[in-house]
């Protein structure tokens, strides 16, 4: 029996900073609507779906910006959303801005912000969260900068790791889903995280402007879109799994974002685009069977992989100078510290 489930990038057009979440709600019932015609079973939305991408825009005070944050989920404004999909059947991944009153990792009960998603069962029930790790720019106004992106301000790096989880969805008794966002799918350790989880379906969502806005130099907007891609291509290829990876796109608070969400299957190949910078759904049949060539082959894990040899995947955060070769054969040592981060780096 081949364990096909055909799924859905829900991508998203612009939702302006004065837009209520209840547009963005009837926004996306629409394109559930659509998925339930053309037979989707699993639907991803993009990051931050129900808001603008609020990060942009610099606010002194942080809890000036708590009402962009869910703090309830379904809430009275979700809760039409989380029913349209429970009527058709159809599961979906949702990101958007978590606050929480949460004990921290000394203990400590404080207030948090996360940059979240969750996986939702056909049925409405919440199966998984995730909480964006790789938090892209920076915490404090930058006059260099052509927009801010205040991911670092408005919200905590996520404390779930990468999770994936064993569910039915769809037509489906079992398939393994793994949740990521938006900057996370540039980083392979992220990608690697889920491959070691066997995962065969990544969803993820992002919001990513068509040019580099840190004010450091010209980056050619058509690679933008490359880089994305390339990323996404590699993370599945080489961790031999589908990914559904859905923007948000198009003029949004006068930023102009790309769009291109895309559906791509374990050999690495685009297997549907958008091609709109507005709301559009793009679909696949996914044979998850697809994802054993790969898993037992070049990418089987327990074979050929050799984490003796990763230690500084773990043990580092920044590069360090190599040794130095001399005529001597002395070894000079290496200089660098390695634990050392940038107090506010940027990148983007
Ligand atoms: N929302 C994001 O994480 N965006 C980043 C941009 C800022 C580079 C991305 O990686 O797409």
């Amino acid at each position: 029996m081949p364990r096909i489930i055909t799924v859905a990038a829900a991508q998203l057009g612009p939702i302006q900073r004065a837009e209520s979440r209840q547009i963005a709600v009837e926004r996306m019932i629409r394109l559930l609507e659509r998925a339930h015609v053309r037979g989707v079973e699993f639907v991803v939305f993009p990051e931050l779906a129900l808001t603008t991408f609020f990060p942009r825009h610099y606010l002194e005070d942080v809890a000036e910006a708590d009402h962009w944050y869910e703090a309830t989920m379904p809430s009275d404004e979700t809760a039409p959303l989380f029913a349209a999909a429970k009527r058709f059947g159809i599961g979906f991944h949702l990101g958007f801005a978590e606050i929480v009153d949460e004990a921290d990792e000394t203990g400590a009960l404080r207030r948090r912000r996360f940059n979240t998603a969750i996986l939702v069962s056909g049925k409405g029930d919440i199966l998984l969260k995730y909480r964006k790790v790789h938090l892209p720019g920076h915490a404090e106004f930058d006059p260099r900068r052509t927009t801010q992106h205040l991911e670092k301000r408005y919200f905590e790096p996520g404390n779930l790791g990468f999770p994936v989880i064993r569910t039915p969805m769809g037509g489906l008794s079992g398939l393994n889903i793994g949740m990521m966002i938006c900057n996370d799918r540039r980083w392979p350790e992220a990608w690697r995280v889920l491959g070691l989880q066997g995962v065969e379906l990544v969803a993820l969502g992002y919001n990513t402007p068509s040019t580099n806005t840190t004010g450091a130099g010209f980056e050619a907007p058509h690679l933008r879109v490359f880089h994305s891609q390339l990323s996404i291509q590699a993370g599945a290829y080489q961790n031999a799994t589908f990914a559904i990876a859905s923007a948000k796109a198009g003029v949004e608070d006068g930023n102009e974002m790309f769009g291109h969400s895309i559906i791509v299957n374990p050999q690495g190949e685009i297997m549907a685009q958008a091609t709109s910078w507005q709301d559009e759904l793009i679909t696949a049949d996914c044979d998850l069977d697809q994802c054993t060539l790969g898993k037992t082959t070049v990418f089987a894990f327990d074979k050929h992989r050799r984490p003796e040899a990763y230690g500084p995947i773990t043990a580092q955060i920044g590069a360090i100078a190599p040794a130095v070769w001399s005529r001597e054969g002395q070894i000079l040592s290496r200089t660098a510290d390695v634990a050392s981060r940038p107090a506010d780096s940027d990148a983007d």
